[in-house]
């Protein structure tokens, strides 16, 4: 079937299912050629197919799979027919071919969701004794394909053929392939049912999205098993959650890795670096984190201070924490050789490093001149480069790592020779087994030296390269970008596309990296970059300065504007950040994931969501003041100036520079924090609620646990529940609280958007209350909107009923538009 391989060789497949047998919640069937068939029904949607060519089972092993993922064993029937094998869960049935082994899923209703072709085969590699397997499937009427993690192709991948391959692609383009990060899995969505599948494999993996037949998917990979796991939906996001249940979910990050932050290639020396951070602070322009790249070092040499340049760190560092700062150093792989160096000293002398294939130490050149690399596979290779850590934390002050070049990157060689051996935690291999979660294993060894010495703080590490679960350990960005209107537009699909992927903390380098942005991509990529988990400005700093203030007044000013409105967005943010950790829903959210019965929406992408209650979509075009763009259906308010919008529909969102399109639910209640210049720069005695009236009933979501330390893994956190309910004359706003967090803040400003009556007489857990109407300067970010008079009342915290009845139509409130 799968054209283009290597070598034309022979295809083998299975045989008739001659034996099956049970243990618990697996089923075993072997064929007459040997092949033997492993279903594991993990849950009632989430079942693994595991393939042998010869009965054997090597051990089970995986760095991608969740070790704290341990579901109870679902409720199973089997059954058996002349032809076939039937497993039934509560909302699947699996049914497998006794000839050839082919499996086909169906729901409870009898619809087929997902179908082999040939299913499983393969191909012996005489070369390097591994077999090529592989999958193929039939594409489903109408089928549409999303998924694959670090791709910067269009958002639906029908009629593509993508490979995962780790690479530094520096400069790369659309449709460039592979990237940095490897994540082998997919979404299929047809008749409006969606489903998932992760092939487990870290060898090279292909996926054919009826590229090279138009009726048939495919997966293969250059060694190891055909493994892998099919989830059942019928939502994109109940799909997205359950791969992120299986693979991992990241801890919550300190509050003020959410904050704005400022990076370039290089800020050196001390004065330099603190320029900028005094900059930050002159101009009152909000900021929580600086990098330091390679250049702090020592002649790029990972743990040390290039004292000229920075003779004293933890001064600086100490005083930067004190004006609010927290610093973040690079640290890339490569170690330097160099006999009088402690980190080689240590790698040489007890084996740390990576071998080659006949055992001397694999030698690569990069940023420090010819290196040798960590075996990250070996356990104690991870303890020690984890404990590498102490003095830069514990001694500088240093609060987050930034793990770069770890594809792994080799200068003209692009990456590691195939025979090089590593460890695999007790499972000896190559690089072509070891490459994809080489930044995986980096970024998790890091982890634990951050996480280890910044205690009772929360770490953060960011890595470049990536493999599926890799968002345990870490956040992650989307590389050597361009300040281009194309790689703005890239951004937006690449982070979407990591977020349905497992990893929702992800940001692109603000401005793009390689050269320089004009003042208007700049802002307009900035108004993106703040609806981004990750928000940082990162630039390779060869074209010139990109700081907000780089661009003249006139764009320092909107630079200024759109990072207040990220930090007014925190409490906002941090929930949805929280709703990730808890349930694996991805923080950024397809416009299809959004509204997966509206067909129109599979034919856009731009559009997305941030958290349950924010849609929107940036401005990927020079001198623009709006652009056309798809509301999902309900009813929407447009931020900038409270139009209400009726969504399931083509919509123009009037932005001209100072704009970006974002709207809001009606019905939600979002939580705007003081304005802060970083974060804990002010204690919230109030916290201010922006309610969007509704008629009918919406709730939403408050998440607070104080934004740092592990209180909250032991249930000090709170969760609210505001629940709206909105009729012609009333509103009625209840408010559930689980959790023992007590914030600093004591009342709510609750300030009401659109209400369509007056209000009458108010009361709060049954007692009377005044209503106050402000000019209401924390909305004030459009000058036109200065004069508007928003109705707010004052309550306190832990209400459990507001009521609002009113008599229609106020001629004191402002009326509010339809469009
Ligand atoms: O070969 O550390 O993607 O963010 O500034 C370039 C220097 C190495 C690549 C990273 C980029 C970083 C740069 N690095």
């Amino acid at each position: 079937m799968i054209n283009s391989l290597t070598n034309r060789r022979e295809e083998l497949f299975p045989g008739k299912i001659i034996e099956h047998k049970q243990e618990e919640n697996k089923f075993y069937f072997s064929s007459a050629n040997e092949v033997t068939l492993l279903v594991q029904v993990l849950t009632s949607r989430i079942i693994r197919f595991r393939y042998s060519p010869d009965g054997y089972f090597p051990p089970d092993f995986s760095y991608a799979i969740d070790p704290d993922f341990k579901p109870e064993p679902p409720k199973v029937e089997f059954t058996q027919k002349p032809d076939s094998f039937q497993l039934t869960t509560e909302l699947v049935v699996c049914i497998i071919q006794k000839e050839g082994l082919q499996i086909k899923i169906l729901d409870k209703s009898g619809n087929v969701i997902n179908e082999d072709e040939k299913g499983y085969h393969w191909e012996y590699d005489l070369q390097t004794g591994n077999n090529t397997v592989k999958m193929s499937k039939w594409v489903q009427s109408g089928e549409h394909y999303y998924g694959l993690g670090d791709k910067s192709c269009n958002m639906n991948l029908r009629g593509r053929r993508l490979q995962n391959w780790g690479s530094d692609t520096y400069g790369y383009s659309r449709n460039s392939d592979p990237l940095y990060k490897s994540i082998p899995f997919y979404f299929g969505l047809h008749q409006k049912t969606a489903y998932g599948i992760f092939f487990d494999n870290t060898f090279r993996t292909y996926f054919d999205f009826a590229h090279e037949r138009s009726n048939l998917t495919s997966f293969w990979a250059h060694g190891e098993e055909m493994n892998y796991y099919f989830f059942y939906g019928p939502g994109l996001t109940e799909v997205a959650e359950q791969y992120a249940l299986l693979t991992g979910r990241s801890a919550m990050p300190p509050l003020w890795a959410l904050g704005y932050q400022q990076c370039k290639w290089s800020y050196y020396p001390e004065s330099t670096f603190k320029g900028i951070a005094r900059e930050f602070r002159e101009r009152q322009i909000p900021c929580d984190a600086l990098y330091l790249d390679i250049d702090y070092m020592d002649g790029f040499r990972c743990f040390t201070w290039n004292k000229e340049y920075f003779p004293d760190p933890k001064r600086m560092i100490s005083e930067l924490a004190a004006d609010g700062f927290k610093t973040v150093v690079i640290i890339d792989p490569g170690i330097k050789i160099d006999k009088n160096y402690r980190v080689y000293q240590e790698g040489f002398q007890n084996g740390y490093f990576c071998r080659r294939g006949d055992g001397p130490y694999m030698k690569g050149s990069v940023w420090p001149g010819l290196c040798h690399f960590p075996d990250y596979t070996h356990p104690v290779v991870r303890e020690w480069w984890a404990d590498l850590f102490e003095e830069l934390i514990t001694v500088d002050g240093v609060r987050g790592v930034w793990n770069d070049m770890n594809e792994p990157a080799v200068f003209e060689q692009g990456t590691f020779p195939d025979d090089v051996r590593f460890d695999y935690d007790g499972n000896p291999c190559s690089h072509r087994k070891a490459h994809n979660i080489y930044g995986m294993q980096m970024a998790r060894a890091t982890y634990m030296g951050v996480k280890k010495f910044c205690y009772p703080n929360r770490p953060l590490v960011i890595t470049r390269s990536a493999f599926s679960g890799t968002q345990r350990f870490s956040s992650t960005w989307t590389g050597d970008n361009v300040a281009s209107w194309d790689h703005l537009w890239m951004a937006n699909i690449q982070c979407q596309r990591l977020s349905i992927s497992g990893m929702s903390f992800v940001g692109s380098d603000i401005g793009g990296f390689i050269e320089t942005p004009t003042g208007e991509l700049y802002i307009r990529w900035l108004q993106l970059g703040i609806f981004h988990p990750f928000c940082r400005t990162h630039s390779s700093g060869d074209h010139g300065d990109q700081e907000p203030w780089s661009f003249g007044p006139e764009y320092t000013l909107l630079a200024k504007k759109f990072i207040e409105l990220r930090y007014r967005l925190l409490p906002y943010i941090y929930t949805t950040f929280w709703q990730y950790v808890t349930f694996g829903t991805p923080m950024l959210r397809p416009l299809t994931f959004m509204a997966q019965d509206d067909t129109e929406t599979y034919h856009r992408m731009a559009e997305f969501g941030l958290g349950d209650n924010f849609l929107i979509c940036p401005i990927t075009q020079a001198e623009v003041d709006g652009r056309w763009l798809y509301l999902p259906h309900g009813t929407w308010y447009y931020f900038w100036d409270n139009t209400i919008y009726i969504g399931g529909k083509e919509v123009w969102a009037q932005a001209p520079l100072d704009r970006i399109p974002f709207f809001i639910r009606a019905g939600s209640v979002v939580p705007f924090y003081p304005l802060m210049q970083y974060v804990g720069e002010k204690e919230i005695t109030e916290l201010t609620l922006n309610l969007y009236y509704t008629e009918g009933s919406f709730t939403s979501t408050l998440y607070d646990d104080g934004g740092d330390g592990y209180a909250y893994e032991k249930g000090i956190f709170t969760e609210r529940k505001f629940i709206v309910t909105g009729t012609q004359v009333s509103l009625t706003v209840s408010q559930e609280i689980k959790g023992a967090f007590e914030p600093t803040y004591t009342t709510y400003k609750i300030i009401l958007h659109g209400l369509p009556f007056g209000p009458e007489t108010i009361r709060i857990d049954g007692e009377p209350l005044l209503l106050d109407t402000v000019v209401d300067p924390e909305l004030d970010f459009e000058p036109e909107s200065q004069n508007e008079k928003f109705p707010v009342i004052y309550v306190r915290r832990d209400f459990k009923t507001l009521n609002i009845q009113g008599i229609a139509s106020d001629p004191m409130l402002p009326e509010p538009e339809m469009a």
